[in-house]
């Protein structure tokens, strides 16, 4: 069994897979800090973890596949030092909801397939400047993964070389996690953080870098990770015709109350917490919540990265807001939607934004919850 030596994980993770290990943390723990700690930080593993030795590790940097250096942990780690503060979100968050509209594949992700935490590594732009990289020749970033599928093939995913280059987009090859080495679900030694870029980019356990034309030819960028139209099916789909995910839309969850869940009137309002988090460095600038079907909008206060500069807005950010209820009615829906840098606003149903993948979900979130009597 490749799963028989997996790591120990937190038993507040609510798990979704098992080989490979998929988990999240329950909504209301997830917004409990601005920095969600390692072990309530949920998993996305693909394939089983690989186990990688600190005086073993190497890093391959390859152009067009030809190796032209090799790094070991020590020499990496000579390039400056950065940290970033930063979401990685998975591109099928909150696919439960949309796969109430129709039936859809993937992982029954709720809401808590993002977390955000500190990133400390070194600049990817460094080193490929190191490497003498030419942005003209080249197009796109690869990355492999130490991860093995039963064939041999590693994860792997890219991202376009003026993300990579760009000093002010802030990819990192991260070795630590809010100050800690990083663990080993979430990719040690090395990992690939792109931040406001969809998760499957954020290459784990990294074991290659390829500077290349071309995209990577693996499952996860080009048959996987991509969007379609709602009435596109599994059986005229064209994988090659849509682009792959990479900066990711505006999105909203509610967090505390949760769907269902009771809860009690002081003066008259409900607390309702949440986050919001755009990609693309964009910053939320409004969460809107409705209690009455959009009739009256309240906005939230916002909890964001005081550090975040122009276009670099990598965090998520937490709200909260008080809802005036009516304590004659004995349940009430409640509706929030974000407002990002760009005024991009969320959809309003899943309807229309429904993909056979469930990828993307980021129409409002509605939930109804019982009011104590
Ligand atoms: N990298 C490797 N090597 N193998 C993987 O399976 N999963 C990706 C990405 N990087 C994956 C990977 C996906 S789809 C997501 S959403 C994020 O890692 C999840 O990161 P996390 O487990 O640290 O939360
Ligand atoms: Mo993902």
């Amino acid at each position: 069994d490749p799963y028989a030596n997996e790591p120990v994980r937190h038993k507040a993770l609510k798990i979704n897979g098992n080989k490979p290990f998929c988990a999240e943390p329950s909504p209301s723990l997830l917004v409990e800090s601005f920095l969600t700690p390692v072990p309530f930080f949920y998993v996305r593993n693909h394939l089983p973890v690989p186990e990688i030795e600190l005086k073993d590790y190497t890093l391959e940097l390859a152009i067009e596949g030809t190796t032209k250096k090799t790094l070991d942990f020590k020499t990496l780690k000579k390039y400056e030092k950065r940290t970033i503060t930063a979401a990685v979100m998975c591109g099928g968050n909150r696919r439960s909801e949309m796969s109430k509209v129709k039936q859809l594949k993937g992982i029954n992700w709720n809401v808590g397939a993002v977390g955000n935490a500190t990133w400390t590594g070194v600049r990817l732009c460094d080193i490929l400047k190191d490497l003498g990289v030419n942005e003209d020749v080249f197009n796109h970033i690869q990355f492999e993964g130490h991860d093995l599928d039963p064939s041999g093939m590693p994860y792997g995913a890219s991202i376009p070389i003026s993300k990579a280059m760009d000093p002010r987009a802030d990819v990192i090859l991260a070795y630590e996690m809010n100050g800690e080495p990083l663990s080993q679900d979430h990719g040690f030694p090395v990992r690939v953080i792109v931040p406001g870029v969809v998760g499957a980019r954020n290459v784990k356990w990294l074991s290659k870098i390829n500077v290349s034309k071309e995209e990577s030819q693996s499952q996860w960028q080009q048959g996987d990770y991509k969007g379609f139209s709602p009435s596109t099916t599994w059986d005229n789909v064209d994988f090659n015709k849509s682009p792959a995910i990479q900066e990711m839309p505006v999105v909203s969850a509610i967090c505390d109350p949760q769907n269902t869940d009771t809860v009690e009137i002081k003066n008259g309002k409900i607390q309702v917490k949440g986050y919001a988090w755009s990609g693309g460095g964009r910053k939320i600038i409004r969460v809107d919540v409705t209690n009455d079907k959009g009739k009256t909008w309240h906005t939230a206060d916002l909890t964001e990265d005081l550090q975040a500069n122009e276009g670099r807005y990598w965090s998520w950010s937490l709200w909260n807001v008080e809802l005036p209820v009516d304590k004659k009615s004995r349940e009430v829906e409640i509706w929030a939607k974000a407002v990002d840098s760009s005024y991009n606003v969320q959809p309003e149903n899943f309807s229309n934004i429904y993909n056979i993948r469930g990828l993307l979900c980021n129409a409002y979130h509605k939930i109804k919850v019982q009011l104590k009597q």
